[in-house]
Protein backbone atom coordinates (compact mmCIF):
# COMPACT_ATOMS: atom_id res chain seq x y z
CA UNK A 1 0.00 0.00 0.00
CA UNK A 2 1.04 3.71 -0.42
CA UNK A 3 0.15 6.68 0.66
CA UNK A 4 -0.10 10.06 -1.41
CA UNK A 5 -1.46 12.99 0.51
CA UNK A 6 -3.21 15.64 -1.97
CA UNK A 7 -3.09 19.25 -1.63
CA UNK A 8 -6.72 19.90 0.10
CA UNK A 9 -6.59 23.67 -1.39
CA UNK A 10 -7.02 22.82 -4.40
CA UNK A 11 -9.91 21.05 -6.33
CA UNK A 12 -7.53 20.01 -9.05
CA UNK A 13 -6.03 17.59 -7.12
CA UNK A 14 -8.36 15.70 -6.61
CA UNK A 15 -10.35 15.92 -9.71
CA UNK A 16 -7.33 14.55 -11.66
CA UNK A 17 -6.60 11.54 -9.38
CA UNK A 18 -10.13 10.92 -9.68
CA UNK A 19 -10.09 11.45 -13.21
CA UNK A 20 -6.86 9.40 -13.94
CA UNK A 21 -8.18 6.53 -12.37
CA UNK A 22 -11.30 6.06 -15.01
CA UNK A 23 -14.07 8.64 -13.01
CA UNK A 24 -15.87 11.17 -15.88
CA UNK A 25 -14.66 14.91 -15.84
CA UNK A 26 -17.56 16.16 -14.86
CA UNK A 27 -18.65 14.23 -11.80
CA UNK A 28 -14.85 14.03 -11.01
CA UNK A 29 -15.29 18.23 -10.81
CA UNK A 30 -18.16 17.70 -8.39
CA UNK A 31 -16.50 15.13 -5.93
CA UNK A 32 -13.21 17.61 -5.61
CA UNK A 33 -15.79 20.76 -5.25
CA UNK A 34 -17.42 18.69 -2.73
CA UNK A 35 -14.69 17.67 -0.71
CA UNK A 36 -13.17 20.94 -0.15
CA UNK A 37 -13.56 21.72 4.00
CA UNK A 38 -15.40 24.38 4.86
CA UNK A 39 -16.40 26.41 8.09
CA UNK A 40 -19.38 28.25 8.57
CA UNK A 41 -20.36 30.84 11.12
CA UNK A 42 -23.69 31.08 11.97
CA UNK A 43 -25.24 34.17 13.70
CA UNK A 44 -28.48 34.55 14.50
CA UNK A 45 -29.51 31.41 15.11
CA UNK A 46 -32.29 30.33 17.77
CA UNK A 47 -32.51 27.80 20.68
CA UNK A 48 -34.17 25.06 18.86
CA UNK A 49 -32.17 25.30 15.81
CA UNK A 50 -29.14 25.26 18.00
CA UNK A 51 -30.13 21.91 19.69
CA UNK A 52 -31.04 20.70 16.14
CA UNK A 53 -27.79 21.54 14.77
CA UNK A 54 -25.82 19.75 17.55
CA UNK A 55 -28.04 16.53 17.36
CA UNK A 56 -27.00 16.82 13.38
CA UNK A 57 -23.25 17.14 13.72
CA UNK A 58 -23.39 13.76 15.80
CA UNK A 59 -24.97 12.00 13.42
CA UNK A 60 -23.29 12.68 10.80
CA UNK A 61 -19.88 13.53 12.26
CA UNK A 62 -19.53 17.64 11.28
CA UNK A 63 -17.88 19.46 13.67
CA UNK A 64 -20.37 21.98 15.46
CA UNK A 65 -19.41 24.53 18.03
CA UNK A 66 -22.32 26.93 19.44
CA UNK A 67 -23.15 29.26 21.93
CA UNK A 68 -25.99 31.53 21.98
CA UNK A 69 -27.57 32.94 19.12
CA UNK A 70 -24.51 31.09 17.21
CA UNK A 71 -23.23 27.87 15.65
CA UNK A 72 -20.02 27.50 13.61
CA UNK A 73 -20.29 24.17 11.70
CA UNK A 74 -17.38 22.72 10.05
CA UNK A 75 -17.28 19.81 7.60
CA UNK A 76 -16.73 18.97 3.42
CA UNK A 77 -18.86 21.24 1.39
CA UNK A 78 -20.88 17.94 0.50
CA UNK A 79 -21.72 16.79 3.67
CA UNK A 80 -22.75 20.85 4.55
CA UNK A 81 -24.61 21.05 1.06
CA UNK A 82 -27.88 19.58 2.20
CA UNK A 83 -28.76 21.96 5.07
CA UNK A 84 -29.07 24.33 2.15
CA UNK A 85 -32.28 21.97 0.01
CA UNK A 86 -35.66 22.60 1.45
CA UNK A 87 -36.18 18.81 0.53
CA UNK A 88 -33.41 17.29 2.50
CA UNK A 89 -32.93 19.84 5.09
CA UNK A 90 -32.61 17.91 8.76
CA UNK A 91 -35.68 18.02 10.59
CA UNK A 92 -35.52 21.57 13.08
CA UNK A 93 -32.80 23.00 10.34
CA UNK A 94 -35.65 24.05 7.96
CA UNK A 95 -35.29 27.74 8.56
CA UNK A 96 -31.65 27.71 7.86
CA UNK A 97 -32.17 26.79 4.17
CA UNK A 98 -32.59 30.26 2.37
CA UNK A 99 -29.60 31.52 3.50
CA UNK A 100 -27.31 28.76 2.98
CA UNK A 101 -28.73 28.26 -0.20
CA UNK A 102 -27.51 31.71 -1.39
CA UNK A 103 -24.73 30.95 -0.25
CA UNK A 104 -24.40 27.26 -1.75
CA UNK A 105 -25.51 28.69 -4.82
CA UNK A 106 -22.42 31.27 -5.77
CA UNK A 107 -19.84 29.40 -3.63
CA UNK A 108 -20.42 26.26 -6.53
CA UNK A 109 -20.89 28.60 -9.30
CA UNK A 110 -19.03 32.24 -8.64
CA UNK A 111 -19.65 35.17 -11.25
CA UNK A 112 -17.93 34.68 -14.64
CA UNK A 113 -18.84 38.19 -15.37
CA UNK A 114 -19.42 41.76 -14.44
CA UNK A 115 -22.43 44.10 -16.36
CA UNK A 116 -21.23 47.31 -16.76
CA UNK A 117 -23.36 50.33 -18.52
CA UNK A 118 -22.83 49.15 -22.58
CA UNK A 119 -21.10 45.84 -21.68
CA UNK A 120 -19.27 43.17 -19.33
CA UNK A 121 -15.92 42.35 -18.02
CA UNK A 122 -14.98 38.73 -17.82
CA UNK A 123 -14.19 37.09 -15.01
CA UNK A 124 -12.27 33.98 -15.84
CA UNK A 125 -8.45 35.87 -15.51
CA UNK A 126 -7.58 38.88 -13.30
CA UNK A 127 -8.93 41.68 -14.49
CA UNK A 128 -6.38 45.00 -13.96
CA UNK A 129 -8.03 48.37 -13.07
CA UNK A 130 -5.41 51.28 -13.60
CA UNK A 131 -5.22 54.04 -11.22
CA UNK A 132 -5.91 57.63 -12.95
CA UNK A 133 -5.77 60.21 -9.77
CA UNK A 134 -6.17 63.31 -10.90
CA UNK A 135 -5.92 65.33 -7.57
CA UNK A 136 -3.62 67.71 -6.89
CA UNK A 137 -2.81 66.03 -3.40
CA UNK A 138 -3.00 61.77 -3.76
CA UNK A 139 -0.65 60.32 -1.34
CA UNK A 140 1.27 57.99 -4.50
CA UNK A 141 1.33 60.04 -7.89
CA UNK A 142 0.04 63.69 -6.00
CA UNK A 143 -0.63 66.52 -8.30
CA UNK A 144 0.96 64.70 -11.37
CA UNK A 145 -1.76 63.90 -13.93
CA UNK A 146 -3.58 67.05 -13.06
CA UNK A 147 -3.66 68.18 -16.61
CA UNK A 148 -6.11 66.34 -19.40
CA UNK A 149 -2.94 65.71 -21.66
CA UNK A 150 -0.75 64.09 -19.26
CA UNK A 151 -4.03 62.02 -18.00
CA UNK A 152 -4.09 61.04 -21.38
CA UNK A 153 -0.27 59.80 -21.69
CA UNK A 154 -0.68 58.17 -18.59
CA UNK A 155 -3.68 56.30 -19.33
CA UNK A 156 -2.05 55.41 -22.66
CA UNK A 157 0.59 53.61 -20.50
CA UNK A 158 -2.17 51.84 -18.45
CA UNK A 159 -3.68 50.27 -21.09
CA UNK A 160 -0.02 49.58 -22.75
CA UNK A 161 0.78 47.99 -20.08
CA UNK A 162 -2.99 45.25 -20.28
CA UNK A 163 -5.36 47.09 -17.73
CA UNK A 164 -8.97 46.70 -18.22
CA UNK A 165 -10.59 49.86 -16.69
CA UNK A 166 -9.94 53.14 -15.98
CA UNK A 167 -10.60 54.18 -12.42
CA UNK A 168 -10.38 58.34 -12.98
CA UNK A 169 -10.45 59.46 -9.20
CA UNK A 170 -10.78 63.63 -8.46
CA UNK A 171 -11.18 63.54 -4.49
CA UNK A 172 -8.54 62.19 -2.68
CA UNK A 173 -9.32 59.55 0.27
CA UNK A 174 -6.05 59.63 2.03
CA UNK A 175 -6.15 59.24 5.65
CA UNK A 176 -7.62 62.81 7.20
CA UNK A 177 -8.21 64.33 3.63
CA UNK A 178 -11.18 66.75 3.62
CA UNK A 179 -14.29 66.83 0.98
CA UNK A 180 -13.58 68.52 -2.35
CA UNK A 181 -16.76 70.71 -3.39
CA UNK A 182 -18.49 69.04 -5.99
CA UNK A 183 -17.95 71.83 -8.81
CA UNK A 184 -14.05 71.09 -8.57
CA UNK A 185 -14.56 67.36 -8.55
CA UNK A 186 -16.20 67.70 -11.27
CA UNK A 187 -14.08 70.21 -13.35
CA UNK A 188 -11.25 67.59 -12.73
CA UNK A 189 -12.77 64.44 -13.89
CA UNK A 190 -15.20 65.13 -16.63
CA UNK A 191 -12.75 66.28 -19.43
CA UNK A 192 -10.63 63.37 -18.34
CA UNK A 193 -13.39 60.75 -18.35
CA UNK A 194 -15.09 62.49 -21.91
CA UNK A 195 -11.28 62.27 -23.90
CA UNK A 196 -10.22 58.54 -22.14
CA UNK A 197 -14.19 57.54 -23.83
CA UNK A 198 -13.29 59.90 -26.98
CA UNK A 199 -10.56 58.04 -27.44
CA UNK A 200 -11.29 54.94 -27.01
CA UNK A 201 -9.64 53.85 -23.91
CA UNK A 202 -12.90 52.76 -22.20
CA UNK A 203 -13.79 51.28 -20.11
CA UNK A 204 -13.45 54.14 -17.56
CA UNK A 205 -14.70 54.23 -13.96
CA UNK A 206 -15.22 57.06 -12.14
CA UNK A 207 -14.15 56.82 -8.22
CA UNK A 208 -16.50 59.36 -6.18
CA UNK A 209 -18.93 59.61 -3.58
CA UNK A 210 -21.08 62.24 -4.68
CA UNK A 211 -24.35 61.58 -6.58
CA UNK A 212 -23.90 64.98 -8.50
CA UNK A 213 -20.16 63.86 -10.15
CA UNK A 214 -20.91 60.78 -11.12
CA UNK A 215 -24.34 61.78 -13.14
CA UNK A 216 -21.75 64.00 -15.06
CA UNK A 217 -19.07 61.36 -15.35
CA UNK A 218 -21.84 58.53 -16.79
CA UNK A 219 -23.24 61.14 -18.71
CA UNK A 220 -19.63 61.97 -20.36
CA UNK A 221 -19.34 58.31 -20.75
CA UNK A 222 -18.08 56.52 -17.70
CA UNK A 223 -19.45 52.93 -17.54
CA UNK A 224 -18.81 52.21 -13.81
CA UNK A 225 -18.63 54.00 -10.13
CA UNK A 226 -16.54 53.20 -7.35
CA UNK A 227 -17.75 54.54 -4.22
CA UNK A 228 -15.42 54.45 -1.50
CA UNK A 229 -18.14 54.98 0.94
CA UNK A 230 -20.37 51.78 -0.09
CA UNK A 231 -23.36 54.42 -0.93
CA UNK A 232 -22.84 55.89 2.62
CA UNK A 233 -22.25 59.01 1.64
CA UNK A 234 -24.60 60.18 -0.59
CA UNK A 235 -28.28 58.23 -0.42
CA UNK A 236 -28.92 59.44 -4.05
CA UNK A 237 -26.01 58.28 -5.30
CA UNK A 238 -27.51 54.30 -5.69
CA UNK A 239 -30.10 55.89 -7.96
CA UNK A 240 -28.38 57.27 -10.35
CA UNK A 241 -26.19 54.37 -10.92
CA UNK A 242 -29.71 52.23 -11.09
CA UNK A 243 -30.94 54.57 -13.69
CA UNK A 244 -27.16 54.82 -15.73
CA UNK A 245 -27.16 50.91 -15.77
CA UNK A 246 -23.52 51.49 -14.48
CA UNK A 247 -21.12 48.74 -12.40
CA UNK A 248 -20.72 49.93 -9.00
CA UNK A 249 -17.94 48.97 -6.58
CA UNK A 250 -18.95 49.12 -3.43
CA UNK A 251 -16.57 49.52 -1.41
CA UNK A 252 -15.53 49.06 2.82
CA UNK A 253 -14.88 51.72 5.19
CA UNK A 254 -16.05 53.54 8.43
CA UNK A 255 -16.60 57.00 8.78
CA UNK A 256 -14.85 59.77 6.39
CA UNK A 257 -10.96 59.79 5.50
CA UNK A 258 -11.22 62.03 7.84
CA UNK A 259 -12.40 60.55 10.86
CA UNK A 260 -11.28 56.88 9.77
CA UNK A 261 -8.39 56.21 11.81
CA UNK A 262 -10.20 56.71 14.82
CA UNK A 263 -12.74 53.91 13.56
CA UNK A 264 -10.54 51.09 13.15
CA UNK A 265 -11.81 48.47 15.82
CA UNK A 266 -12.94 45.07 15.16
CA UNK A 267 -13.49 41.98 16.88
CA UNK A 268 -13.04 39.67 13.58
CA UNK A 269 -12.10 41.97 11.03
CA UNK A 270 -13.26 40.04 8.09
CA UNK A 271 -16.58 38.72 9.04
CA UNK A 272 -17.16 42.15 10.43
CA UNK A 273 -15.76 43.88 6.70
CA UNK A 274 -18.30 41.40 4.92
CA UNK A 275 -21.28 42.04 7.47
CA UNK A 276 -21.25 46.08 6.69
CA UNK A 277 -20.23 45.30 2.63
CA UNK A 278 -23.76 42.92 3.12
CA UNK A 279 -25.50 46.28 4.42
CA UNK A 280 -23.94 48.25 1.84
CA UNK A 281 -25.01 46.06 -0.70
CA UNK A 282 -28.48 45.83 0.67
CA UNK A 283 -28.46 50.01 -0.18
CA UNK A 284 -27.50 49.56 -3.57
CA UNK A 285 -30.02 46.95 -4.43
CA UNK A 286 -32.92 49.09 -2.52
CA UNK A 287 -32.04 51.77 -5.01
CA UNK A 288 -32.43 49.02 -7.77
CA UNK A 289 -28.95 48.56 -8.82
CA UNK A 290 -29.09 45.30 -10.43
CA UNK A 291 -27.36 42.28 -8.56
CA UNK A 292 -25.13 41.06 -11.50
CA UNK A 293 -24.02 45.08 -11.50
CA UNK A 294 -22.30 44.64 -7.93
CA UNK A 295 -18.55 44.39 -7.33
CA UNK A 296 -17.65 44.69 -3.62
CA UNK A 297 -14.33 45.66 -2.27
CA UNK A 298 -12.14 45.27 1.47
CA UNK A 299 -10.95 48.74 1.26
CA UNK A 300 -7.25 48.35 2.45
CA UNK A 301 -6.16 51.02 4.37
CA UNK A 302 -9.45 52.62 5.33
CA UNK A 303 -10.52 52.53 8.97
CA UNK A 304 -7.55 49.78 9.74
CA UNK A 305 -4.56 49.43 10.91
CA UNK A 306 -1.48 47.17 8.99
CA UNK A 307 -1.83 44.28 10.96
CA UNK A 308 -5.71 44.72 10.07
CA UNK A 309 -5.06 44.93 6.72
CA UNK A 310 -2.64 41.82 6.46
CA UNK A 311 -5.53 39.98 8.69
CA UNK A 312 -8.08 41.04 6.16
CA UNK A 313 -5.63 39.86 2.89
CA UNK A 314 -5.10 36.10 4.58
CA UNK A 315 -8.89 36.06 5.55
CA UNK A 316 -10.29 37.46 2.09
CA UNK A 317 -12.62 33.79 1.58
CA UNK A 318 -15.10 35.57 4.10
CA UNK A 319 -15.75 38.64 1.68
CA UNK A 320 -15.36 36.25 -1.51
CA UNK A 321 -17.95 34.04 0.47
CA UNK A 322 -20.86 37.47 0.06
CA UNK A 323 -21.18 35.99 -3.31
CA UNK A 324 -20.42 39.01 -5.22
CA UNK A 325 -16.96 39.65 -7.38
CA UNK A 326 -13.92 41.00 -5.36
CA UNK A 327 -11.87 43.86 -6.49
CA UNK A 328 -8.60 44.75 -4.47
CA UNK A 329 -7.11 47.63 -4.12
CA UNK A 330 -4.22 47.81 -1.95
CA UNK A 331 -1.71 48.95 -4.61
CA UNK A 332 1.43 51.32 -2.42
CA UNK A 333 -0.44 51.19 0.81
CA UNK A 334 1.34 52.05 4.03
CA UNK A 335 0.47 48.19 5.04
CA UNK A 336 3.02 47.35 2.48
CA UNK A 337 5.63 50.04 3.21
CA UNK A 338 5.44 48.22 7.27
CA UNK A 339 5.95 45.06 5.92
CA UNK A 340 8.75 46.24 3.50
CA UNK A 341 10.15 49.39 4.69
CA UNK A 342 10.12 50.58 1.47
CA UNK A 343 8.51 54.32 0.70
CA UNK A 344 5.41 54.71 -1.40
CA UNK A 345 7.25 55.28 -4.26
CA UNK A 346 8.82 52.27 -4.12
CA UNK A 347 6.14 49.69 -3.39
CA UNK A 348 4.88 48.06 -6.49
CA UNK A 349 6.38 45.11 -6.15
CA UNK A 350 5.02 44.43 -2.66
CA UNK A 351 1.62 45.70 -4.53
CA UNK A 352 2.08 42.96 -7.29
CA UNK A 353 2.44 39.92 -4.30
CA UNK A 354 -0.63 41.34 -2.47
CA UNK A 355 -2.54 41.25 -5.81
CA UNK A 356 -1.36 37.43 -6.42
CA UNK A 357 -2.03 36.36 -2.56
CA UNK A 358 -5.63 38.00 -3.65
CA UNK A 359 -6.28 35.85 -6.81
CA UNK A 360 -5.31 32.66 -4.29
CA UNK A 361 -7.80 34.09 -1.98
CA UNK A 362 -10.87 34.55 -4.50
CA UNK A 363 -10.56 38.73 -5.98
CA UNK A 364 -10.82 39.28 -9.46
CA UNK A 365 -10.21 42.75 -9.84
CA UNK A 366 -7.07 44.55 -9.17
CA UNK A 367 -6.88 48.54 -8.90
CA UNK A 368 -3.52 49.18 -9.05
CA UNK A 369 -1.13 52.23 -9.65
CA UNK A 370 1.56 50.08 -11.89
CA UNK A 371 -0.06 47.40 -14.25
CA UNK A 372 2.87 45.94 -15.58
CA UNK A 373 3.94 43.97 -12.22
CA UNK A 374 1.04 43.41 -11.10
CA UNK A 375 -0.47 41.54 -14.35
CA UNK A 376 2.97 39.88 -14.08
CA UNK A 377 2.38 38.27 -10.45
CA UNK A 378 -1.36 37.74 -11.28
CA UNK A 379 -0.14 35.63 -14.73
CA UNK A 380 1.73 33.39 -12.43
CA UNK A 381 -0.99 32.92 -9.88
CA UNK A 382 -3.26 32.41 -12.67
CA UNK A 383 -1.23 29.85 -14.07
CA UNK A 384 -1.39 27.85 -11.12
CA UNK A 385 -5.59 27.09 -11.35
CA UNK A 386 -5.71 27.73 -15.33
N1 LIG B 1 -8.21 53.17 -2.61
C1 LIG B 1 -8.08 54.49 -2.83
C2 LIG B 1 -9.01 55.18 -3.62
N2 LIG B 1 -10.06 54.53 -4.17
N3 LIG B 1 -11.26 52.53 -4.51
C3 LIG B 1 -11.41 51.23 -4.31
N4 LIG B 1 -12.47 50.58 -4.85
N5 LIG B 1 -10.55 50.51 -3.55
C4 LIG B 1 -9.46 51.10 -2.95
O1 LIG B 1 -8.72 50.38 -2.24
C5 LIG B 1 -9.27 52.50 -3.15
C6 LIG B 1 -10.21 53.19 -3.95
C7 LIG B 1 -6.91 55.25 -2.24
O2 LIG B 1 -5.76 55.06 -2.99
P1 LIG B 1 -5.21 56.10 -4.13
O3 LIG B 1 -5.30 57.50 -3.56
O4 LIG B 1 -3.83 55.66 -4.38
O5 LIG B 1 -6.07 55.97 -5.35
Amino acid sequence: MKVSLLAPHTASAVREALTARGWDPERSRFAAVGLRPLVLLLDGVGEPEREALVRWGARTGADVLSGEGWALVAAAASRLAPLARPDRAPPGLESLTPELARFFSTYAEPSRCWSIAGGEIALDAPVLVGILNVTSDSFSDGGQFTETAAALRHADQLKADGCQLIDVGGESTRPGAGLVPVAEETARVVPVVRALVDRGLGPVSVDTRKAEVARAALEAGAAVVNDVSGLAFDPALGGVVARAGAGLVLMHMRGTPDTMDGLAHYGAIAVEVAAELGVAVGRATDAGVDPERIVVDPGFGFAKTAEQNFRLLDELATVVGLGYPVLVGPSRKRFLGVATGRPVADRDRASAVACALAWERGARLFRVHDVAPAREALAVARALDA
